[in-house]
């Protein structure tokens, strides 16, 4: 067989298994698969470093499947290359409950996937992070005459990737920051769901990116030939990112929905499946065919993979002699771990201790442990004096100095929510990244797939509540604490003073099969008796009582706040015991914490039979009649947003002050001990 043969019938091998799947599944997108197969095959076959047999060599190419909805086209490829995840039966029972073979491509299902994707955008926004972090482990980590870490990132793209704002964002940040190490083939088929792609994307995509300081390329993709030179072309052109606009034909093959939208997202119908193999000459009465050559073929990537990995492990042999201390930090940071003892670092403070916001509190724990922890890298969404996440000293990351650890990532949150995802998949960092939390709407579909993915990527949203001020409800979160709690996985924690914030710090560093956000203030904040000489270790827990009722026996009612909240309910503390009445404090800081802790411990905190119980957050209620019960009261912020002014008014006129609170506490104890007699 000719070599042009061979890469014919591995083509139709890749199309063919995504056309029974798709069509015995009853469900799924044929046509990407089918337009997509010559030139993700040809990448894959000819170019890509990756070995089957391990996954997870440090210094593999990362792939990236943009168009996740052609997960079809990653599954056959993972199949017949060789890797263990994905058997011919997973392909069989694609989309099936309990099948690795999810409808959209999810890494923490099969080892091979780098990121989860399906919402259009976030692959290729990844992507933009994980070159950022080989860039940076690169320089972290090169030494004379040694380079360790030297790979490329792909990504498959579609027009429905490149139409998302967040692709737009990546691709501006990518450009400026001159990853030439990213290579995107854009799935140029002139189809979207709705129709042809003219019907709502007629700009110049090539210009675009040539703006952007791209290198770009248009070539045929349905040609391996044309698509293999690209791609050489593209690794050359090593200063800029490429984009490679490969023309495409959507179902390719199928008679009557090649071309067509038709092709995108349904089954092609048994009769038309004939069809379309009769065009391959392809055996029409044989389901999920795959010709041993075929087969063969591709598992060639095994041996040529155990090679190339082989050939790197002897340059991180070499390298381990000469630099033992270098290549034990890189194995270490790889594999996600933390140096011994990392968080005696962090700082602790005293009741008498100057008053600072909770977001200055951030930035001294995160520079306390950027020396031990010399892989935290990150910045803000152009806030970062705001946000307080400057690593002082550490240098600005750039193609000049790669190895800077400040990230500046410009008015680009969801972009950045992306990179932080794509450097926590890379490996080897700990990335943050921080704006205001009203703006954490701009970040959420990132956070979602960093939750879903399980990556450790940290959300630092500082101007946590009404305390902004002035800048007026635009800018005052009243419902994200809220929005961001129901989120699965994702720890939402909202530190009350800077003993909390740095076990704050802790918690989020140590969570690291999921993102975590910080909310801090903008405002000072007290520093609390109960933080203190390690009494901020209970935030580890979720929630803890942190100011205790005076006197002895059951308290009369239990106070429930978070962040800025729990100082005001010390103070409501105080107010009520001069009214007879013996109040505990609750510092919640984060619920998910809180609800994995064993049953007795949550009795401890919040005895069942209290059932005066008070929340206090300056945010919407709802939701918290899960710690308050429906006996319980919540002061909270419902059916408005904040107002423009200072923060000491606001806070006054939405009820957020000792008195209020105290009223109202009061109240709810009368109420009920009414109902019991
Ligand atoms: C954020 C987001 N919006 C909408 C969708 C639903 N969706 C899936 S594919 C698609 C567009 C299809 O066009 P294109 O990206 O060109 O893919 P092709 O049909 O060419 O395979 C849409 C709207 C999605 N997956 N993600
Ligand atoms: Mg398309």
């Amino acid at each position: 067989m000719t070599d042009a043969k061979l890469d014919e019938l591995c083509i139709n091998t890749i199309r063919t298994l995504s056309i029974d799947a798709v069509q015995k599944a009853n469900s799924g997108h044929p046509g990407a698969p089918m337009g997509a197969a010559a030139m993700a095959y040809t990448l894959w076959d000819r170019v890509l470093k990756h070995n089957p047999a391990d996954p997870a060599w440090p210094d593999r190419d990362r792939f990236v499947l943009s168009a996740g909805h052609a997960s079809m086209l990653l599954y056959s490829l993972l199949y017949l290359t060789g890797y263990a995840g994905v058997t011919l039966d997973d392909i069989k029972n694609f989309r099936q409950w309990g099948s690795p073979t999810a409808g959209h491509p999810e890494r923490t299902l099969i080892a091979g996937i780098e990121t989860t994707t399906g919402p259009l955008g976030q692959g290729f926004s990844t992507a933009v992070g994980m070159a950022l972090a080989e860039r940076f482990l690169a320089a972290t980590f090169a030494r004379p005459g040694h380079a360790i870490v030297d790979h490329h990132t792909y990504v498959l793209a579609s027009d429905g990737d490149l139409m998302e704002g967040i692709s737009h964002e990546a691709a501006s940040f990518a450009g400026h920051q001159k990853l030439g190490k990213l290579i995107v083939l854009y799935d140029d088929n002139l189809i979207t769901l709705d129709g042809p792609a003219g019907l709502s994307f007629t700009e110049d995509v090539a210009t675009r990116f040539e703006a952007y300081d791209w290198h770009v390329q248009r070539i045929d993709g349905m040609d391996p030939e044309q698509v293999a030179s690209a791609l050489r072309a593209a690794q050359e052109d090593g200063e800029r990112p490429s984009l490679i606009c490969a023309r495409t034909h959507i179902g390719y093959g199928s008679p009557h929905k090649q071309d067509s939208a038709k092709a995108h997202g349904s089954p092609l119908g048994e009769e038309e499946v004939a069809l379309t193999k009769r065009a391959y000459g392809w055996p029409e009465d044989q389901q999920f065919l795959v010709p041993e050559p075929a087969l063969a073929h591709c598992r060639q990537s095994l041996q040529r993979g155990a090679q190339r990995q082989q050939e790197w492990q002897s340059r991180f042999d070499a390298y381990a002699k000469a630099y033992p201390a270098d290549a034990a930090a890189f194995r270490r940071a790889m594999a996600g771990e933390l140096p011994d003892g990392w968080d005696l670092a962090l700082p602790s403070y005293s009741p008498d201790d100057k008053q600072i916001a909770t977001r200055a509190a951030s930035g001294q724990a995160l520079n306390a442990i950027a020396g031990v922890l010399p892989l935290l890298v990150g910045g803000s969404a152009d806030l970062s004096e705001s946000n307080n996440t400057d690593l002082k000293d550490q240098g600005v990351m750039s193609v000049e100095n790669p190895a800077g650890r400040n990230v500046y990532f410009g008015v680009r949150e969801h972009a950045m929510g992306a990179a932080l995802n794509g450097m926590a998949a890379h490996g080897g960092v700990v990335p943050f990244g921080g704006t205001f939390l009203v703006f954490s709407d701009y970040n959420r579909p990132a956070i979602r797939i960093a939750a879903i993915s399980e990556f450790r990527s940290i959300f630092v949203f500082t101007h946590d509540s009404i305390g902004v001020g002035e800048d007026g409800p635009t800018h005052q979160p009243i419902e994200h604490l809220m929005a961001l709690r129901t989120i699965p996985r994702l720890l939402v924690i909202r530190p009350a003073d800077p003993n909390e914030t740095a076990m704050a710090w802790k918690a989020a560093i140590e969570h690291d099969d999921g993102p975590t956000v910080l909310a801090l203030s903008r405002q000072a904040v007290p520093n609390l008796p109960g933080t203190a000489g390690g009494g901020a270790r209970g935030l580890l827990r979720g929630a803890y009582v942190v100011s205790e009722a005076a006197g002895t026996g059951r308290p009369d009612a239990i106070l429930i706040a978070t962040g800025t909240e729990v100082g005001l309910a010390v103070d409501a503390q105080k107010l009520l015991a001069a009214r007879g009445v013996r109040a505990r404090v609750v510092s919640m800081p984060c619920w998910e914490l809180f609800e994995q802790q064993a049953q007795a411990y949550r009795d401890e905190v919040l005895p069942p039979d209290v059932r005066s119980r008070v929340s206090i957050e300056a945010g919407v209620t709802l939701g918290w009649h899960r710690w308050v019960g429906s006996d319980g009261d919540c002061v909270g912020i419902d059916g408005r947003f904040g107002a423009s002014a200072p923060a000491k008014t606001v806070f006054e006129h939405l009820g957020f002050t000792p008195e209020n609170v105290a009223t109202r506490t009061l109240a709810l104890v009368e109420r009920l001990s009414g109902v019991r007699s």
